[in-house]
Order: C-alpha cells, then sequence, then structure tokens
C-alpha cells in the first residue's frame, strides 16, 4: 500500500507543480471572504480518488473538496489535494499534497509531497518516517529558547473567535525565531524531520494533518491538543519532540 500511495502522491505533485506555472485569475473560486480553491485542487483530488477507486475499490475516501464517500469500509484514504492554496495561488513553494490510510479509525500509513520543495515524506505502521528515501527523527532541542517553530492563522480565515493572536503574542518571544508556511502538513513533516522543533494552530480540518501527524509520530515525535489530550486537530493541534512538548503544552492551560 505504501509504495502505491508513493507512487500516486508523486504523481499528483507533480501535476501541481505544472498546473501552478499556469494558473490563470479565472481558475479561482471563493470559498469564503479569504478561503481560496483553484480548479486544480479540484482537478488533484479527483485524478487521486479514480487511482485509489480503480486499486481498492471497495474503500471509502474523504477528500477537502468532494468530501467523504460512502461509510462503507473499514478503510479510508484522507485526501487533501493542495494543503496551503494561498501558496500555491501566489506562486510560493510551501504547498503540498497530503495522504493518509485509517483503518478501523487509525493511521496506518500517510506521505506528504511538496513538489516546489522536492521534499515527500512518508511513514507506513511497520517501518519509521522517511524524506526522500532517507530516515528521519525529531529534533534534539531541550530548551523553548533554542527552538524555531511555525504556526498558522487557518482560524483567522474562519474568522473563527478565539483566534490564535494570543497565543502567538505569548510564545514568540520564548522561542529563537517563528515561522509560517502556510501549509500544516508541511509544518508537521518539517517537525518530523528536524528542521522545525515545534508547531501549533487552531482550526484545522481532519486531512491538513491525518499524514502529517501520523509521520511525526513515527519519527519520534508528539501530537496532542491544546489540552494535551488525542483530540486534533477539533481541540486544536500542538507537535513537538518528546522534551519540548510539556514546555510548550504549558502556554495553552
Ligand atoms: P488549505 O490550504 O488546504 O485550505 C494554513 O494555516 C493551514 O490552514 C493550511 O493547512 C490550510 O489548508 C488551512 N486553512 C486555510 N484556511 C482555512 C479555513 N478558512 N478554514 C480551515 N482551514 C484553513
Ligand atoms: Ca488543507
Amino acid at each position: 500500500m505504501i509504495e502505491f500511495l508513493v507512487d500516486l502522491i508523486q504523481k499528483a505533485g507533480s501535476i501541481c507543480k505544472v498546473e501552478q506555472s499556469r494558473l490563470l485569475p479565472s481558475d479561482v473560486n471563493f470559498k469564503g471572504r479569504k478561503d481560496l480553491v483553484t480548479t486544480v485542487d479540484k482537478k488533484i483530488e479527483n485524478f487521486i480518488i479514480e487511482k485509489i477507486k480503480t486499486k481498492y475499490p471497495g474503500h471509502d475516501i474523504l477528500g477537502e473538496e468532494t468530501g467523504r464517500s460512502s461509510f462503507s469500509s473499514d478503510y479510508v484514504w484522507i485526501i487533501d489535494p493542495i494543503d496551503g492554496t494561498t501558496s500555491f495561488l501566489h506562486q510560493q513553494p510551501f504547498y503540498s499534497t497530503s495522504i493518509a490510510v485509517q483503518h478501523q479509525g487509525k493511521t496506518i500509513c500517510g506521505a506528504v509531497f511538496a513538489p516546489r520543495l522536492d521534499e515527500l515524506f512518508y511513514a507506513d505502521q511497520d517501518s519509521g518516517a522517511f524524506l526522500n528515501g532517507g530516515l528521519i527523527r525529531v529534533s534534539a532541542a531541550e530548551a523553548l529558547i533554542n527552538s524555531v517553530m511555525a504556526t498558522g492563522f487557518a482560524c483567522l480565515r474562519a474568522d473563527a473567535k478565539p483566534n490564535n493572536l494570543s497565543y502567538f503574542n505569548k510564545i514568540v518571544p520564548l522561542l529563537r525565531d517563528i515561522r509560517r508556511f502556510g501549509s500544516a502538513a508541511v509544518d508537521l513533516c518539517y517537525v518530523a524531520c528536524g528542521k522545525l522543533d515545534g508547531f501549533w494552530e487552531m482550526n484545522l480540518n481532519s486531512y491538513d494533518v491525518a499524514a502529517g501527524a501520523f509521520i511525526v509520530e513515527k519519527a519520534g515525535g508528539k501530537v496532542c491538543d491544546f489540552n494535551g489530550d488525542v483530540y486534533f486537530p477539533e481541540n486544536g493541534i500542538i507537535s513537538a519532540n518528546p522534551s519540548l512538548i510539556n514546555q510548550l503544552l504549558e502556554h495553552f492551560k
């Protein structure tokens, strides 16, 4: 299954890269005032769904653009065709395709591919996590002051209240620095490979984080909600290496 997934996500990413370079204003639609979708999001999701249906006809599918196909299988494929659509539209490189497979509610494999970065992350239940074929681990940073983290503002795009600004103001001065890449899936994978020491965000959906959260855990990292519990992303999501997770969590209580 992981071989099929890795091959599929690379094909999807290659199409994204070509389509980004020839994107037109007429390709953009608004789901909300700030919430964008392009014709490419839909094209990629349909491409992925068709391939899955051919290979695994009985499996359920949950896609950001098309919703849940059915509730008839123990297996569900969770797809975000373009995570970071704003970056994609603005010709920036920080977007990805994210696909996870769950069996009876538990993730068994996941992949995130950022084609402009040429970074392919994946993991399955029997092995560790990989970036472009090499084994990855979370960072060894032990103090917030030595760490670089990422966050995002999906909450502001959705006009949600409360939003992330109070956490942002509190946490940023405690860190070496902060990044805002715009793809939660990439952020989580960057925690997995140690390029980031931590990440938090609120208002995300399962398709934004399913693959990335699994990849972080397989790389030795921790993922929890804002209460230190397992109800992410509904109750917010926090991820970091095992030394930093409690230090970060402290600021959400
Ligand atoms: P998307 O590009 O697939 O929409 C960046 O902060 C993260 O937030 C991305 O994973 C992005 O996913 C997600 N996001 C952006 N706007 C959002 C909104 N209005 N509601 C929920 N999630 C959003
Ligand atoms: Ca997304």
